[in-house]
């Protein structure tokens, strides 16, 4: 091992195999970070592994165990980004697919609980620990049809505020990064159950959503501010979309 690597800091992150998690882990090994991809599709994580030298460990952040060995595989971690989540369905309320919005919590708040108490003993024993929860304008706003995906990304919000005032005093920052239309390879077409059409019908006539690499940019920004500066949130959107429901289409 070289010396460089030997000192530089460890990141890891939730939900690596795909879209803004794995721009993330790209973004931050750019940064000179020794990155940990988490994710379930083993495959996926350790062909971007090697390819930023980093370490891939198969992780389902909805099952306590798996969990357990992420922290077991991880002693040192200075920046944990909870990426990993995801929206199922577009169901009113009045039709709820319970299920749908049990899962919904599981992933985005429970997930993100679990690996943050997991891995705090670490962050704290680094001295300086960032953690970045991707929450989402979800968050924010509220629309028809995103009833479970809205009320896990608001959870997310107060998640992450809480913590931080929780933790103040100890040396660790906590922020939200808060994105709005992305175009990734999978986010929409999980929602959509695998309809093409409708997750592309998500992005019809948007001159430029995001990308995943704009939001893994703003990430690595928020994971790299001096140990004084603390980002609380900070929310993205492509400049054609002002709210959720003031979309330009052309
Ligand atoms: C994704 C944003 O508008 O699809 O986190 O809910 S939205």
């Amino acid at each position: 091992m070289s010396d460089d690597s030997t000192q530089s800091r460890t990141a890891v992150v939730t939900g690596a195999s795909s879209g803004i998690g794995a721009a993330t882990a790209r973004a931050l090994a750019a940064q000179g970070f020794r990155v940990v991809c988490a994710a379930r599709r083993t495959e996926r994580i350790e062909a971007l592994a090697a390819e930023i030298s980093g370490v891939a460990v198969t992780c389902d952040i909805t099952d306590a165990g798996s969990v357990a060995a992420l922290a077991a595989a991880v002693p040192t971690c200075d920046v944990l980004v909870n990426n990993a989540g995801g929206a199922v369905g577009v169901d009113r309320v009045d039709q709820a697919d319970v299920e749908a919005w049990r899962h919904m919590y599981d992933i985005n708040v429970l997930g993100l609980v679990r690996v943050t108490k997991a891995l705090l003993p670490a962050l704290r024993a680094s001295g300086d620990g960032v953690v970045v929860n991707v929450g989402s304008t979800a968050g924010r706003w509220a629309y028809e049809g995103g009833g479970g995906y809205t009320a896990a990304k608001h959870a997310v919000k107060v998640v992450t505020q809480t913590l931080r005032l929780e933790l103040n005093g100890e040396p660790i920052r906590i922020s939200e990064v808060a994105p709005g239309m992305v175009r990734t390879d999978e986010f929409a077409l999980v929602r959509f159950g695998g309809d093409r059409e409708r997750a592309e019908a998500v992005y019809a006539g948007v001159d430029q959503p995001l990308l995943a690499e704009d939001v893994a940019d703003a990430i690595a920004w928020v994971a790299t501010r001096p140990s004084h500066v603390d980002i609380d949130e900070l929310v993205i959107k492509p400049r054609a979309q002002a709210a959720a429901h003031k979309v330009h289409r052309t």
